[in-house]
């Protein structure tokens, strides 16, 4: 009888794991390398569990080499006694889907686990074996199963240990993923987060493939997260760090200002996992900072009657790590990920424990307060000096058509087709005036660039708007800039930019593409902004004196003079050519090569580009091989690989 039962439930829990395998994004979100990371993170999510119920400190994360990967804790071990359905509590655990719960037993918070906050269940059965390790009441007992979360052979005594802990080991299933390759780094930066995050846990990481090591352990927890965020920043107090539990809700937070920077990095954690696009819990930290500070500057006058900071004020330049524990009932997120907390209590929580707390700080620390408070009125000061300044750029836009013409810096195209024409800008001077009688005037306009262009990667957009090369640039274009920016209103079919190929014109390349990506990015999404290549060499035949070629590599320059006897001049900059000669060679639609500017990937180029936008020029020359995509003309890769 109790036979049949168990045949039963047997079946059932099957069923269940092949339902798993049929519809694996339904449970692990893809079957791409982000689902196959994911089977980690379910797992070390079940180990933190364990150590935050107070059980063990340790979690150890090995990749093997044959991209199987074993985790293990030192917690009480998975119990290995008897189910009450009649079968080892293993297998519950192990194949049945959602056994764990989405409490843990003491009452306390279990961590939300992945994207669907599935558990142990779901990568046994997306494994081709899984074998669970168990030492626990003096014992070590082995569980294994097979393809898919088949029990393989019986239970097992394997040994004795006065040890405690689970280990797991499992290896994903091939033909379930499209790829089973483990990345070490995202495994890392993923567990580094964990560890940031639980006080105290050590974790260590092992990739035997490679032999890298990593142990991650931080006593200061987000503490020491806002420390590794602010590295190589300038640092003006010390970091402040609240904590506090209102309402169920356990809240902390720590944040710290640094200097020379004017970005705002917050980033927010409930029950130990990312919240990427904030939620109530962020809202209630930056109203509790705008009040607490508005509150102290209005207390110590240093406000005038009508001034009030605003938050994208006060919030230049400060980092903040918000970790909240929120327990199952009270969680609510926006939309269908997890990306957005909506819990309506978290903003009341956060609010009322940063306000209390930070009036507070402030208060003993009076300078710091000050000096924030300074800093806070320039930002708004600057802030208004930009919306002025664009004003008045606005008011201007009608006299400075005719300013550019006056001024004489823009030879504009004679044809009106905004779909034909081409805007060159070009370095310097004397090239400026070789393009200007050698282009095609009927859809070519030159725009000679005089000096240094502004590092607008360095700069706030008022100090964009003060320079006269850009001003003259946004004005040519017009097409406006920033969040104004529309792209309809663009004079031009095609941006190019045309420089000496030296250190010097790759250095104006670069602070040309910066601006653009900065402030007119979708010209760089649409592809219409160019690189002129003017060629490297011209090569005359030493016999016949009318037989001369234009050649733009070395390659070319090899295979094309051989063992013959050549005149070969080298162009080092644009200068060098004629009208004539720039014409035919490098603004000639049939003969030149242009190479058009795109961007793989806007986010983290952005990042990149605050980053490397240094005063070095060859980091940024590595940074535009290797991040912006060069495409000739006719679509024809030749640059990147990457
Ligand atoms: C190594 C990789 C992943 C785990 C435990 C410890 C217990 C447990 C896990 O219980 C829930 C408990 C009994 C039904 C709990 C042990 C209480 C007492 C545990 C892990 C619900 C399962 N003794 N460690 N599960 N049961 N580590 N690491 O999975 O009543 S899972």
């Amino acid at each position: 009888m109790a036979k049949n039962n168990y045949d039963d439930s047997s079946i059932k829990i099957l069923e269940g794991l092949e339902a798993v395998r049929k519809r694996p994004g339904m449970y692990i979100g893809s079957t791409d390398s982000t689902g196959l990371h994911h089977l980690v993170w379910e797992i070390v999510d079940n180990s933190i569990d364990e150590v935050t119920a107070g059980y063990g400190d340790k979690i150890n994360v090995t990749i093997k080499n044959d991209n199987s990967i074993e985790v293990e804790d030192f917690g009480r071990g998975m119990p290995c006694g008897m189910h009450e359905s009649g079968r080892p509590t293993l297998d519950v655990i192990l194949t049945t889907l959602h056994s764990g719960g989405k409490f843990s037993e003491d009452g306390g918070y279990k961590t939300a686990g992945g994207l669907h906050g599935v558990g142990s269940s779901v990568v046994n059965a997306l494994s081709q074996f899984l074998i669970v390790t168990v030492k626990r009441d003096g014992k070590i007992i082995r569980r294994k199963y097979a393809n898919g979360g088949h029990p393989d052979g019986e239970l097992e005594v394997i040994g004795e240990t006065k040890e405690t802990g689970t280990t797991i080991w499992f290896k994903p299933d091939p033909s379930i993923f499209s790829t089973t390759l483990y990345q070490y780094d995202l495994i890392k930066e993923r567990l580094r987060e964990k560890a940031f995050l639980n006080k105290g846990l050590k974790i260590h990481l092992v990739d035997q493939r490679s032999n890298k090591k990593d142990t991650f352990q931080f006593a200061e927890g987000i503490k020491d997260y806002v420390s590794f965020l602010n590295q190589g920043k300038t640092l003006t107090h010390e970091i402040c760090y609240f904590e506090g539990k209102v309402n169920r809700i356990i809240v902390e937070v720590a944040m710290q200002y640094t200097a020379n920077n004017y970005s705002e990095n917050i980033y927010s954690f409930v029950n130990n996992v990312i919240t990427k696009d904030g939620g109530t819990h962020e809202l209630g930290f930056k109203s509790a900072l705008t009040r607490a500070i508005n509150d102290y500057a209005r207390k110590y006058n240093l406000l005038k009657e009508k001034e009030k900071l605003e938050g994208v004020d006060i919030r230049e330049g400060l980092t903040a790590v918000i970790a909240l524990k929120i327990g199952e009932n009270q969680l609510q997120f926006v939309g269908q990920t997890k990306d957005k907390l909506g819990s309506p209590d978290a903003k009341p929580a956060v609010e009322n424990i940063v306000y209390e707390k930070f009036n507070y700080y402030l208060e003993e620390n009076r300078e710091f307060a000050n000096n924030l408070i300074q800093k806070s009125l320039r930002a708004y000061r600057a802030r208004e000096a930009a919306r002025k300044a664009r004003d008045d750029v606005r008011l201007d836009k009608k006299k400075s058509k005719n300013q550019l013409l006056n001024n004489g810096k823009l030879t504009p195209a004679q044809g009106k087709n905004k779909e034909l024409n081409e805007l060159f800008l070009v370095e310097g001077d004397s090239a400026g005036g070789s393009a200007k009688k050698g282009r095609d005037s009927r859809f070519q306009a030159i725009l000679p660039l005089r000096g240094k262009v502004l590092n607008t990667a360095k700069c706030k957009i008022d100090e964009v708007l003060k320079n006269e090369e850009l001003n003259t640039i946004i004005n040519t274009i017009g097409a406006d800039f920033g969040a104004d920016f529309d792209i309809k209103k663009c004079n031009y079919n095609k941006i190019i930019i045309m420089t000496d190929a030296d250190v010097d014109g790759a250095h104006i390349q670069i602070l040309l593409l910066t601006f653009f990506f900065n402030y007119m990015r979708e010209l760089i999404e649409k592809g219409m902004v160019y690189i002129a290549m003017p060629p490297l060499y011209l090569v005359k035949s030493k016999t016949k004196s009318k037989e001369q070629k234009y050649l733009w590599t070395d390659d070319e320059l090899k295979k094309y003079t051989g063992n013959n006897s050549y005149i070969v001049q080298r162009y080092k900059g644009l200068g060098e050519m004629d009208a004539e000669q720039l014409w035919e060679t490098t603004m000639n639609p049939n003969n030149r090569m242009l190479v058009r500017v795109g961007i793989e990937d806007i986010g983290d180029s952005e990042q990149r580009i605050k980053v490397l936008m240094g005063d070095d020029v060859e980091p940024r020359r590595d940074w535009i091989d290797k991040h912006v995509s060069f495409v000739t003309e006719d679509n024809f890769e030749i640059g990147s690989e990457d």
